[in-house]
Order: C-alpha cells, then sequence, then structure tokens
C-alpha cells in the first residue's frame, strides 16, 4: 500500500495537527523522567533524542509504521542474503563482511562466509609483509608510502576511517588517497613521493569508473618514468576488485588483487578488502576491532526490539522530522576533529541511498519527501560558520551531535580543551532546544530594538550521540548504526537503499562531451547553454 495511504501513517498525520506545535520547552515542563524515557544505551553508544519534538505517543505512532512497513521483515530479509536490491538483483551483504559469528551466510545457496575469512586472511597476510618490509619496491626498497586510488564508495570510508583512526595509525607508512579526475589530486599527491618506496592500491568495484581508471593510467605513467620497467607494476601495484579480468589487462597479478563480491555496495564496502588501505594504516588487529564494533551493533539492530533499537529510533525520529515536521535537512556534527570526514562520508551514505523518487514496485513518489539533504563539520569549527542559520534561520535543520567522553589527546596543559569542546557540544543542542524568548532577552537589559535579533525560537530538534572515546571498535558501532538508520528509513519510504542510477545519466553525457572535446566535433547535437559554454571553454584554451 502507498505510504501515505496507511492508516497508521495518517494517525501520525492527525497526531502533527494536535502536537506539531509545541514548544520543546513545553515538552519538556513538567516532565521530569523525559531524558530518561527517550534516550537509550547499544554498544558503547549513548544517544539521548530527547530534544526532539516527539512525545511517547508520536513514537508509538512511529513503532506503529515501522511494523506496517514490515521493517523487521526486511532486516531480516537483508541478514539472510535475500536479493532486496531488486533493480540490481543482489543481495545486500555488508553485514557479513563483519559477521564474528559461526553463523553461514548464503547467497545463491552458497555460504560467503569462507571467503570473506580467505580475502580478510589475504589483507592480513599482505598488510604484515609491507610493514615488516617483505614486500619491497622494485629496487629492493621498503614502502613507505601507499596511494590508494579510487572513488566514490571505493574512497570515502577508506579516506574517514583512516582520518579517524589516525592516532592507532602506524608511523611508518604514509597512506594518501586520489580520488578526483582532476590531475590536480595526483599531482599534488606524489609530489614529495619517491617511486621507489610507493605503492599503489587501485579500488574499483567495476575496474572500470573512468576516474579510478585515468588516475591509474596515469599513476603507472609516473612509475614506469622512474623505474622504466614493466616488471615494476607488480612491485608497484596492487588491486581490490570484483573484476579479475579488468585487474589482468592492467598489468596487475591477480595473486595481488583482493577480492570483494557484487553483494557489497560501494559505499557499504569499507569492511571489506575496500578498507585495505585503513589496514595498511592501523594494522590488522585494530582493523578487526574495526569490525567487531561494527558487528556489535549489527547485532544490536538485529536482536533488540524496536523500541529500543537505536538505529531504528534514530530512524523514525528522521522520519518524523523529515515528513511531518518538514525538515528537510540533517547537520552531522561529530565534536571530534578525527571525526573530520564523518559528514561527507555519510552524505554519500545517506544520499545516495535514500536521494531517490520511484518506489521499489517503480512507481513514482509525489506526496512524500524521502531521503534529507545531508552535510556537517566538526565542532566548533561550525559555530563559527553555519551555526547561525540553524539557530536563527527560516529553515529548520535536524542536528546530530556526536562526542566522546575520553579525549585521546589530553597531554599536561591540554585538558581545558576537551572540556570545553564538550560544553560547547551540549550547549548548542540545549541552545537550539530551548532558545531564548523575549521576556528573556529583555530582562538582559537589551535595547527594545534589538531584542527580536537576539530572541532564539528555539524548538530544533537534535540527537546527541554520546560515547566513551574514539576507538576502531566505537567507530565501528558508530558507522553501522548510521548504516542501520538509513536502512530503516528506506524501508519505509519503500524505496530501493542499494542502488544509484541517479549518477548515470551525467557520466554518460561526460563521455559524449569528452568526445567533442578531443575532437573538436560540431556543436550541434548540444542545447544551446552547453553549446556556449563549450565555445567559450574552447576559445579560453
Ligand atoms: C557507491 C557507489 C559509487 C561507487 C563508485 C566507484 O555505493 O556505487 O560511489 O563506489 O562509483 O565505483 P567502482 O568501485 O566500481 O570504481
Amino acid at each position: 500500500m502507498d505510504l501515505t495511504a496507511l492508516p497508521e501513517w495518517q494517525k501520525l498525520q492527525e497526531h502533527k495537527g494536535e502536537i506539531g506545535q509545541r514548544h520543546l520547552r513545553d515538552i519538556f515542563w513538567g516532565d521530569a523522567t523525559r531524558a530518561e524515557r527517550f534516550s537509550l544505551h547499544a554498544a558503547d553508544i549513548f544517544a539521548d533524542y530527547s530534544k526532539n519534538r516527539v512525545t511517547d505517543q508520536t513514537m508509538e505512532l512511529l513503532f506503529d509504521v515501522a511494523r506496517a512497513r514490515q521493517v523487521e521483515q526486511l532486516r531480516d530479509a537483508m541478514y539472510a542474503g535475500e536479493k532486496i536490491n531488486t533493480t540490481e538483483q543482489r543481495a545486500v551483504l555488508h553485514t557479513a563482511l563483519r559477521n564474528q559469528s559461526e553463523r553461514q551466510v548464503f547467497v545463491d545457496g552458497r555460504d560467503v562466509m569462507p571467503d570473506v575469512r580467505r580475502v580478510l586472511q589475504h589483507m592480513r597476510e599482505f598488510t604484515a609483509r609491507v610493514w615488516n618490509g617483505d614486500w619491497r619496491g622494485y629496487t629492493g626498497k621498503q614502502i613507505t608510502d601507499i596511494v590508494s586510488i579510487g572513488i566514490g564508495g571505493s574512497n570515502l570510508g577508506p579516506v574517514m576511517v583512516t582520518e579517524a583512526l589516525r592516532h592507532y595509525a602506524t608511523p611508518h607508512l604514509a597512506v594518501h588517497f586520489v580520488s578526483n579526475i582532476d590531475g590536480t589530486q595526483f599531482s599534488e599527491t606524489i609530489r614529495t613521493l619517491n617511486p621507489e618506496t610507493t605503492l599503489f592500491v587501485v579500488v574499483s568495484k567495476t575496474f572500470t569508473t573512468d576516474e579510478t581508471m585515468t588516475n591509474a593510467a596515469t599513476a603507472k605513467k609516473w612509475l614506469l618514468a622512474a623505474l622504466g620497467d614493466e616488471q615494476a607494476v607488480a612491485n608497484h601495484f596492487v588491486a581490490v576488485s570484483t573484476n579479475a579480468q579488468a585487474v589482468a589487462a592492467f598489468g596487475i597479478d591477480t595473486a595481488n588483487m583482493f577480492e570483494f563480491w557484487d553483494w557489497v555496495g560501494g559505499r557499504y564496502s569499507l569492511a571489506s578488502a575496500v578498507g585495505l588501505s585503513i589496514m595498511l594504516a592501523i594494522g590488522a588487529e585494530q582493523f578487526d576491532e574495526l569490525l567487531r564494533g561494527m558487528y556489535a551493533m549489527d547485532v544490536h539492530f538485529k536482536i533488540a526490539p524496536l523500541e529500543q533499537n537505536m538505529p531504528v529510533i534514530l530512524a523514525l525520529v528522521g522520519i518524523w522530522n523529515t515528513n511531518f515536521l518538514g525538515i528537510k535537512t540533517e547537520a552531522l556534527l561529530p565534536y571530534d576533529q578525527y571525526l573530520h570526514r564523518f559528514p561527507a562520508y555519510f552524505q554519500q551514505g545517506n544520499m545516495e541511498s535514500n536521494g531517490k523518487s520511484v518506489t521499489k514496485t517503480g512507481q513514482f513518489i509525489t506526496d512524500y519527501s524521502t531521503g534529507p539533504i545531508v552535510w556537517g563539520e566538526p565542532g566548533t569549527n561550525g559555530q563559527h560558520a553555519f551555526y547561525q542559520l540553524i539557530h536563527q534561520g527560516t529553515d529548520m535543520v535536524a542536528c546530530d551531535f556526536i562526542g566522546f567522553a575520553q579525549s585521546l589527546n589530553n597531554p599536561d596543559g591540554m585538558e581545558t580543551h576537551h572540556r570545553k569542546l564538550t560544553a560547547n557540544m551540549f550547549a548548542q543542542a540545549q541552545a537550539l532546544a530551548f532558545g531564548k524568548t523575549p521576556d528573556e532577552v529583555r530582562a538582559e537589559g537589551v535595547p527594545a530594538e534589538l531584542v527580536n535579533h537576539k530572541v532564539f525560537h528555539g524548538n530544533r530538534p537534535s540527537n546527541t550521540l554520546l560515547l566513551p572515546k574514539l576507538t576502531p571498535y566505537t567507530l565501528g558501532q558508530l558507522i553501522a548504526l548510521y548504516e542501520h538508520k538509513i536502512f530503516v528509513q528506506g524501508a519505509i519510504w519503500g524505496i530501493n537503499s542499494f542502488d544509484q542510477w541517479g549518477v548515470e545519466l551525467g557520466k554518460k553525457l561526460a563521455k559524449d562531451i569528452d568526445t567533442t572535446l578531443q575532437n573538436v566535433d560540431s556543436l550541434e547535437p548540444y542545447d544551446q547553454s552547453t553549446r556556449a559554454l563549450i565555445a567559450a571553454w574552447r576559445q579560453l584554451q
């Protein structure tokens, strides 16, 4: 049934009329146990969602919607390896990549777990060889720099995690990333590198992605220009892919290919061989910790009842904000510098998964919104940049604050940093929720003409996630939490969260235009604006 025709959905519509405009100040007023009721623990994460405009009844009605949309059944179908990515006829099994139990996971009647373990073992052995100097460059020198070439799902996760876990990384190996087709990134990355001690990891599920193949070809040229022998490629290139044939055609020995499978979606792939650069940075033990953390959240998502299920609750609160309060954007605000790429990672995770306007059964969605616009920056930098709009803009932004109780950088003399950072995070959520009334502003003696400028209406929703300390284990939990939140929302919206047809058209048009730019072809086939742009570019060249 169409989502908006569901009686459970309609009940929420009515309910919105009743409480939609109630202020968080009133919602909190006289309710001494609200913070307790609207918060929960899962693994090491404490989530406070009390500063959302929801009541007990709102949550009950939202859980009814989740049941009506068969969220639990769909979740179980995902874990069981059913082909829930229906437009590509693929299973969706990133949870198998971090399965720490003896449970078998079948795709087309075959248990995938032995393959998962085999590739992990291959990654561990390779990492050990690079770390201990057994794997060397063509001229016999030890590897000092890894350059991971890949884009989108083959880049954002490894970048985010290697940055997040920099504290745990070996000092003996620097890991760099090249994703953009813009040659600037490649040029700036290799500027200080020595080809003799550089190892390229080419990460591409398809091994056909233009950006990655172009960068990989340039890397090969750079290497061969210095080392002068095709044989050197074997020492300086390894691949992560599902496409052995294309890997071999590039000149990489398939013995040095780390395999993954079509049931791993790009943006859900960092626990697969796509995470090789992560393992090279932090080592196999810490990588295992990351997987264990993901698994802890996978288990929670699988077994906790909906009412105590953190990904489900955060998803439902998001549905309430998006579909009933009309809040179309979410900011991810980590109060931890190490997580500075976390918003970018889940920008893709969320927007590529749920930025859809067709249901799984192929109907255009016309009467409800799907995935929100996701963005963010680490605190407190954001506070001095865009928080003005979050506090006083005409549009609402739902915020997720993410912080850690203990800092990884608290040497003598720096104790105040972490305390102040945390105080800022708590203060922002407090200000957004409760604001400052005109009376409160006036009571401060503010001149009448400035009162409105200094009013904070408040009533702006946020979640706060608090974890003990940033470790591979807790980071893994956090990643899986957001993955599953996206899953639940996609299930409720009735969309396929695991395809990405929306990226195809631009790719195809770029190929055509590239041919035109190379061959000075006629501009006839193009629209007026594109013609003018190409003509201007040619002139400026
Ligand atoms: C992610 C997407 C996309 C993909 C890149 C790279 O879910 O599918 O971001 O990861 O387009 O693709 P390849 O790994 O095939 O190069």
